[in-house]
């Protein structure tokens, strides 16, 4: 049946057909949290957010909210139906019978909490203690879609203890430095333990049957075992970037822009044996374009490769930061038309235009594009 928007559904499949409903992040009251390990071992050593936490300048979640709010026009523009979180007060804190942390983070970005997998949106178990009750900013508009869709699954993971047996002390040192950091990447060696199931959902990438899930600082073995039972018709695939020092969310890694066509971030290259499954269905993984930045936005998490985080509307149009223009000709002479979007400055809020997105609908079915 074609999709109408008188009619809420909820269905998606992967990452690259034409998509007609989504959520769109707001920066609304959102923190720089105070310190804790899984957090520490991703802001970059040299970053201009050591030490420092408490809400955002209200300057600032201004304009990235005037950002956020002209992509969603934008979208509407070209007739996707677009739904907003309801922001919760990110300045409470987060206490359990485990731990306790000062502030929580945002709703920004969705694409980390929420996982859309056919007619099911699953909440995911997070790995940052400020980011445990995130899924709170959503459930307004998840309680609509299981009201007004009798066919949407709404799901969450084990909400884990997040004790300090989830992490590594070794990360927890100040200066690591790159050379080590790269190793213990090598060696999968990341700031988060097996103790128990974690995931973030921006660790995960959609191709129809199958899921890529990225191992690394947000997302652990036992996490994606998790994902491998809780999808018994999937096929869930793991893999490593070992050429990243701060390995969170695949998104600015590896990119599918349509079937048969990937971009893989050059620093972070998927290593020759994890390519098989690729090569062997005729998938073409291409170097993506250098960023169009050598340093990002002030307060930051993410690195310049937000560049390559687009949103593809469908298998021939994909949003661009507008400031990315090495990243758009690359689109272009793929063969893509590029949607030119405005959020740079939204980027210190969670990420770029995948992140600041969350699927709700796309057209198509759950197929197999590796038979
Ligand atoms: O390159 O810093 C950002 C991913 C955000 N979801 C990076 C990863």
């Amino acid at each position: 049946m074609a999709w109408s928007p008188e009619k809420t559904e909820v269905k998606s499949w992967n990452e690259w057909d034409t998509l007609r409903h989504a959520i769109v992040g707001r920066a609304d009251d959102c923190h720089i949290p105070p310190e804790e390990p899984a957090l520490d071992a991703k802001v970059p050593e040299d970053s201009d957010m050591r030490g420092q936490w408490g809400r955002r300048p209200q300057e600032t979640i201004d304009r990235a909210n005037e950002l956020l709010d002209n992509f969603a026009d934008q979208l509407r523009k070209r007739g996707v139906r677009v739904d907003r979180p309801v922001s919760i007060d990110h300045s409470q804190p987060v206490t359990t019978p485990d731990f306790h942390t000062d502030s929580q983070f945002g709703c920004m970005p969705p694409r980390d909490v929420l996982l859309t997998v056919g007619h099911e949106m699953l909440e995911a178990t997070m790995s940052y203690r400020c980011r445990w009750f995130e899924y709170l900013n959503y459930r307004p508009l998840l309680k609509q879609y299981w009201e007004e869709d009798p066919n949407f699954r709404h799901e969450a993971a084990p909400k884990p203890r997040l004790t300090d047996a989830d992490y590594h002390p070794d990360y927890l040192s100040e200066k690591i430095g790159d050379a080590k950091r790269l190793e213990w990447a090598a060696e999968k060696f990341f700031v988060t333990t097996e103790e128990e199931p974690l995931f973030d959902a921006a660790d995960v990438l959609r191709f129809g049957k199958d899921l890529v899930v990225q191992h690394g600082f947000t997302t652990n073995l036992k996490g994606i075992e998790w994902l491998r039972r809780h999808f018994p018709d999937h096929r869930v695939h793991t893999v490593n970037f070992p050429g990243d020092p701060y390995p969170i969310h695949i998104d600015a890694t590896f990119t599918p822009l349509r079937p048969g066509l990937i971009v893989n971030n050059p620093q972070r290259r998927l290593p020759e044996e994890q390519r098989e499954m690729f090569h062997k269905n005729g998938w073409e993984i291409v170097d993506a374009a250098q960023p169009a930045h050598n340093t990002p936005p002030p307060l930051c998490y993410s690195s310049t490769w937000l560049s390559m985080n687009v949103l593809v509307l469908d298998p021939k149009t994909v949003c661009v930061e507008k400031s990315e223009v090495y990243q758009a000709e690359q689109m272009d002479k793929l063969g893509m038309e590029v949607v030119e979007v405005e959020l740079r400055d939204a980027y210190a809020f969670g990420g770029g235009l995948h992140c600041c997105t969350a699927d709700v609908y796309r057209d198509g079915e759950c197929e197999d594009y590796f038979p």
